[in-house]
C-alpha cells in the first residue's frame, strides 16, 4: 500500500474523462487500497482514481472517518439511476482545491449502481453526505471539480487562492 501525492487544480488532468474498468482484478484492487491510504493520509472521506492522476471509474469513500472508525467502500464504473428532484445545499470541499469550502445545490437522494472491490454488481440508495459525496466523486471521473459550479469569480478566486498556497509550499 502507497500513499500517493493528490493533484491540485488547475492541474489539466483533473478534466479528463476516466475510463471503465473492464475487469475487477487485483491490480485494480491494489489501486483501491492506494486510494485509501492516499485519501486517510490527507483526512478526506472520498477519492476518485483521477485525484492521484489514474483515469480510471473507480471511487473510494469512508463516512465514518470523521468519528475515528473505518468503513472504507469502493465504488467502481458507477453509474447513477435515479436522482431525486428535491436538491440540498451542501458545503463542500476537495482535496484538489485544498482549503476552499462553498455551497453546492446537488440532488438530495440517488440511486446509483456499481461493482464493489470484488468485482459484485450492487445498488445503493444514497441520502445526506454519501449522496453528496457519491455525486462530488463521480463528477471527478467526468472531469468536473465542485468549484465548476460556483459563479466564475468565485471560481477564479478560489483557484488563485490554491494556486498561491502552492507557490508558498514551494518556496517555504
Ligand atoms: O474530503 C472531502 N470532503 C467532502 C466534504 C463535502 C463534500 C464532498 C467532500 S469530498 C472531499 C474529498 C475529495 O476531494 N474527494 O474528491
Ligand atoms: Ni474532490
Amino acid at each position: 500500500m502507497s500513499i500517493l501525492p493528490i493533484l491540485t487544480a488547475p492541474d489539466p488532468r483533473l478534466k479528463a474523462v476516466s475510463e471503465p474498468v473492464s475487469r475487477v482484478d487485483d491490480e485494480i484492487r491494489k489501486l483501491v487500497d492506494d486510494m485509501l491510504d492516499s485519501m486517510y493520509a490527507e483526512e478526506g472521506i472520498g477519492l476518485a482514481a483521477i485525484q492521484i492522476g489514474v483515469p480510471k471509474r473507480v471511487l473510494v469513500m469512508d463516512l465514518a472517518q470523521k468519528e475515528g472508525r473505518r468503513a472504507p467502500q469502493a465504488f467502481i464504473n458507477p453509474r447513477i439511476l435515479w436522482a431525486s428532484d428535491e436538491t440540498t445545499v451542501v458545503q463542500e470541499g476537495c482535496l484538489s482545491v485544498p482549503d476552499i469550502w462553498e455551497d453546492v445545490e446537488r440532488p438530495a437522494r440517488i440511486t446509483a449502481e456499481f461493482l464493489d472491490r470484488d468485482g459484485v454488481l450492487k445498488t445503493v440508495d444514497a441520502d445526506g453526505l454519501l449522496s453528496t459525496c457519491l455525486q462530488h466523486e463521480m463528477d471527478h471521473l467526468n472531469g468536473v471539480l465542485f468549484i465548476d459550479y460556483l459563479s466564475k469569480l468565485k471560481r477564479s478566486m478560489a483557484l488563485r487562492k490554491v494556486q498561491k498556497a502552492r507557490r508558498l509550499e514551494a518556496v517555504s
